[in-house]
């Protein structure tokens, strides 16, 4: 999922209204399932606490499915990624150790909720009361995985919670069990920047961010969820403008999607707060245009992967008992959406102390505080990010162009991390002219931020960087293998000059970066980097 900072961990003076933009979930009322049936035009279900009444919810059409088996990568992208364009996937789980451990011998279609608890006793699991709002999203629990299967099968003796219906959301599963490989990311998800950062560096350099109680800092974007029949999601659109991938290992989910094209429809006037069921009788006072809008609908069965585009919102309901797995991730195709995102969230986060500017030390450093509670990262945390993504990328193009040097011998391959080089350069392009990044700003930034992207050859050496590259090279390996489905099973980090080997002294690739550019002080020596790097090639 997509969990952002709690508001409670939100400095005081960074208190700040619902950017435009949500990530957060919207929820409230009673749980409305519907059956499977997919009517051109449905009724929406009465029972809300709103006003209006008999008014319909326009499903207009429903999401594609394909056999994953007989897609290619390239496909993947052409039709469904770079589009933004939802899809089901079959056929890609069969394999998986969770379909067979996680579900019951006698009955694949159930969970083994005894095996779960007793496999994975985490002592501290988050839980969303689907029948309690809290704000923008459901009210979260903590409990142990124990309490909490003893509640969905009926033995909880806890009179809170007793009754209402518990969601284990945003559970850190790869990240708790290493060991257990409960499933294999699919090939069309692998270039996955976020989950591969995260892995290896912290999101926030800013010892008052960093150190700041915030889950963020320190997990990962790959979750479990687990719910019976009848819990459900509030509509929402990805925390950063990710893509998501979910997985059903047993259940079935019926989700509800509105194009971006659409998300103000869902606003209120102020673009304050925006409509979180919805199921309930949506109040066309409160949200004059929500009649506008038009979904896709989908019922998503056992063991089908449903892939989120950026940007989407969607409401989400497990039809029976369920338990998928999900991940959050961006890379060259959306980056443009993160950045738009932090952008606008800047906007409303400067906006709202636009008035006590004159009496701050440093406005700008205040910004990127409240950017960074409410957002999830900053500027600076993303240009960070972007830089060691860009030196990645540039690394591996090097040896795509010294094939006698390289495993990842393929010319696509040398196509996607010019791709990500232009895409990086988009962004870093638009970044020159924002306040945070001019000279004076740049000069005060904490020491933490600046020596994370200033000197190159500094971070070319660090071992998280290397760890960086590595999983960069390994998941286009993996690509490039599902790609031409090959069944080869060379190990390629043992073969040719390749991530942790290429900056022995025989590589020339530090002279080869460092020879246009030595040090980056802020974008524009990014884009000149990612310029003199692309006309290398
Ligand atoms: O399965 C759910 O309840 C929500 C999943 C979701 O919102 C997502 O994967 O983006």
């Amino acid at each position: 999922m997509r969990r952002r900072p709690p508001d409670s961990e939100v400095p005081p003076a960074a208190a700040l209204p619902t950017p435009s933009s949500t990530r957060e979930r919207k929820t409230c009322g009673d749980p409305a399932i519907r059956a499977r049936s997919s009517p051109i035009l449905m009724e929406r279900m009465a029972g809300g606490s709103g006003s209006g009444s008999g008014s319909r919810l326009k499903v207009v059409g429903q999401v594609e499915r394909v056999d994953g088996r007989t897609l290619s990568y390239a496909e993947f992208v052409d039709r469904f990624m770079r589009p933004n364009h939802p899809v089901v996937l079959s056929g890609l789980t069969s394999s998986w150790r969770s379909c067979q451990d996680w579900t019951l011998a006698a009955d694949r279609r159930r969970p083994d909720l005894e095996f779960l608890a007793r496999s994975f006793p985490s002592p501290l699991v988050q839980v969303a009361d689907c029948s309690s709002r809290e704000f923008t999203d459901q009210k979260r629990l903590e409990m142990s995985m124990q309490e909490f299967v003893d509640h969905w099968v009926g033995k909880s003796s806890n009179g809170d919670s007793e009754g209402s219906l518990l969601y284990l959301k945003d559970w850190h599963f790869v990240k708790e069990y290493p060991v257990y490989v409960a499933y294999t990311t699919p090939t069309f998800f692998a270039d996955d920047w976020l989950n591969m950062y995260l892995d290896s560096h912290p999101i926030h350099r800013d010892s008052d961010i960093a150190n700041h109680k915030n889950e963020i800092n320190c997990a990962d974007y790959r979750f479990v969820y687990m719910g019976a029949q009848g819990t459900w999601t509030p509509l929402h659109a990805d925390v950063f403008r990710s893509y998501s991938w979910s997985a059903n290992v047993c259940g079935r989910k019926q989700w509800f999607f509105l194009p971006p094209s659409q998300s103000h429809f869902i606003y209120d006037r102020n673009l304050r707060s925006a409509v979180y069921n919805i199921n309930d009788d949506v109040s066309e006072k409160q949200f004059p245009e929500f009649n506008n809008t038009e979904w896709l609908e989908c019922i998503q069965e056992q063991n089908e992967i449903i892939f989120v585009p950026s940007g989407w919102h969607h409401q989400v309901h497990n039809l029976e008992d369920t338990v998928s797995i999900n991940h959050n991730w961006f890379n060259a195709y959306n980056l443009q959406w993160v950045w738009n995102l932090l952008h606008e969230d800047y906007k409303v986060a400067k906006d709202y102390i636009e008035d006590i500017r004159d009496i701050c030390d440093d406005f700008e450093a205040l910004c990127q505080r409240n950017l960074a509670a409410n957002t999830g990262m900053n500027f600076y945390d993303f240009f960070i990010f972007i830089t060691r993504f860009a030196l990645a990328n540039i690394i591996e193009l090097y040896h795509t162009h010294n094939p006698e040097e390289t495993a990842l011998n393929s010319t696509e391959t040398a196509h996607h991390f010019a791709y990500n080089l232009m895409s990086i350069h988009n962004v870093a392009s638009k970044m020159i002219s924002i306040e945070a990044f001019s000279t004076e700003n740049i000069c005060n930034i904490s020491e933490q931020n600046r020596s994370a992207f200033a000197d190159i050859i500094k971070i070319l050496e660090e071992g998280s960087f290397r760890r960086l590259l590595m999983a960069l090279s390994k998941a286009y390996d993996y690509i490039d293998r599902g790609q031409r489905n090959c069944l080869k099973t060379r190990d390629s980090n043992q073969k040719g000059c390749l991530s942790m080997t290429c900056l022995n002294s025989d590589c020339n690739v530090v002279g080869h970066i460092t020879s246009s550019v030595r040090e980056i002080h802020g974008p524009a020596d990014l884009v000149m980097l990612i310029d003199s790097a692309l006309s290398d090639g």
